[in-house]
């Protein structure tokens, strides 16, 4: 399952993040560093279902549709906040970048109302520096970095000794980082080293070098507490000087409250949706009214949707262009074996195979495969077919076939 981590200072509003994403009763507190252990949860890619499209009614089984809407869940991992010398195992240390580094794309949560200070103690909004803030942290994961290139010299620079280039050797130490052989090798071309033995690499390239490899985990921008007054002047700022990052506003306190009404049975609403409705406002809470308010309020401006949903879906589909595809054991009843319909939906990186499929689905299946066939026309797929976003798709094996 894709892994998605949320990282930021302390007090940023990661908890919350994670607790609207997953709407799972995690510690939320205004002390710093509540969070003493990663959480790991599930939270939901939202895409169109292609029930809408094929005009049936789908029964699914390993995600959920809601009004046509399809979520499929992503593991998501609530960081505990990075301080200066984390990477030394200062404040909770650095076993959580590693768990953040795990991950296949990273959410790095800031505080736009300005509302931390440098050590994310709660301030006065505005006092704070969510660009400070944001470079502190990415500095933290830098030199993590480095310093298990550093660590590693040796076996590194014995392994290249034997090669002769100097991608397999970090891949080797690197390995578990989600960090491509290929990304290597582009980084290290890209700054000279490819055929230089780490033995004699100067600081700067160290530093280079962490660096480039820093920018290939994807990474968005989560700008956090929009609903609080002044933040946009942060968000605008945070735009202007992180103009290389997609940046979401977003409020997760609301969200959280939106959510938690949904629960109870207050209120309808689909999460990243701008409506939703009121079933009976007298039972609603204070918190709950407040979150309502701030949405009816907000929504007039087009950017601001509470962020956590839109945030989940541009990180698994625009960050690592993931697939959505429907395997089916009828492509014209659109049926699993069991009768069921469009049960399942995978999220399947780009350039990945029918093959890739089968495997995600069960190796056996991957083992017996002979060919897919297209739902939508019918047409026969080879098993080295690149598979589209939205395909629906039959897998033929031997044991089909006799
Ligand atoms: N106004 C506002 N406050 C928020 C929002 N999100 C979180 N907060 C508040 O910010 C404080 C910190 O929130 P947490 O979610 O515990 O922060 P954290 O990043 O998990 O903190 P650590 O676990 O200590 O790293 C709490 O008082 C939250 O209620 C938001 O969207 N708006
Ligand atoms: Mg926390």
């Amino acid at each position: 399952m894709i892994t998605i981590g949320l990282i930021g200072k302390t007090n940023v509003g990661k908890t919350t993040f994670f607790n609207a994403a997953t709407l799972l009763e995690k510690e939320v507190s205004n002390y710093p560093f509540t969070t003493k252990e990663p959480n790991i949860g599930t939270a939901y890619a939202k895409t169109i279902c292609v029930c809408k499209e094929f005009n049936v009614k789908c029964q699914p089984n390993n995600s959920v549709c809601i009004e046509g809407y399809r979520f499929i869940p992503v593991r998501i991992i609530d960081v505990p906040g990075l301080i200066k010398g984390a990477w030394r195992g200062k404040g909770l240390g650095n076993k959580f970048l590693s768990v953040a580094a795990r991950s296949d794309a990273l959410i790095h949560i800031v505080d736009a109302s300005g509302g931390i200070d440098a050590e994310g103690n709660i301030v006065k909004p505005g006092v704070g520096d969510p660009i400070k803030d944001f470079f502190d942290v990415e500095n933290e994961i830098v030199n993590w970095f480095e310093s298990i290139l550093r660590k590693n010299m040796k076996d590194i620079s014995k392994f290249f000794k034997r090669v002769g280039r100097m991608d397999a050797p970090i891949y080797k130490i690197l390995s578990g980082l989600k960090i491509s052989l290929n990304d290597i090798s582009e980084a290290l071309n890209k700054l000279g080293l490819y055929e230089k033995d780490i033995a004699l690499w100067s600081d700067e390239e160290y530093r280079n070098f962490a660096k480039i490899i820093r920018r290939m985990k994807p990474t968005l921008i989560v700008a956090n507490k929009m609903d609080v007054r002044g933040s946009e002047k942060n968000y605008d700022r945070l735009m202007d000087k992180l103009n290389d990052y997609i940046i979401v506003p977003c409020s997760a306190e609301a969200e959280l409250a939106l959510r938690r009404a949904v629960f109870s049975g207050l209120i309808e609403y689909i999460p990243g949706e701008e409506k939703f409705f009121i079933k009976d406002e007298s039972k609603l809470n204070e918190k709950q009214k407040w979150a309502i308010k701030y949405l009816e309020e907000r929504v007039m401006d087009k950017w601001i949707r509470t962020g956590i949903q839109d945030s989940i879906d541009i990180a698994v589909f625009k960050l690592l262009g993931m697939n959505t595809v429907y395997p089916v054991a009828d492509e014209k009843t659109l049926t699993d074996n069991k009768g069921k319909v469009l049960p399942d939906v995978y999220l399947l990186p780009p350039n990945s195979t029918l093959k890739d499929l089968a495997m995600l689905v069960h190796s056996e299946l991957a083992d017996s495969l002979l060919y897919g066939i297209d739902a939508r026309s019918g047409i026969r797929l080879p098993k080295n077919y690149r598979l589209r976003d939205r395909d629906v798709i039959k897998l033929v094996t031997t044991s089909k076939k006799r």
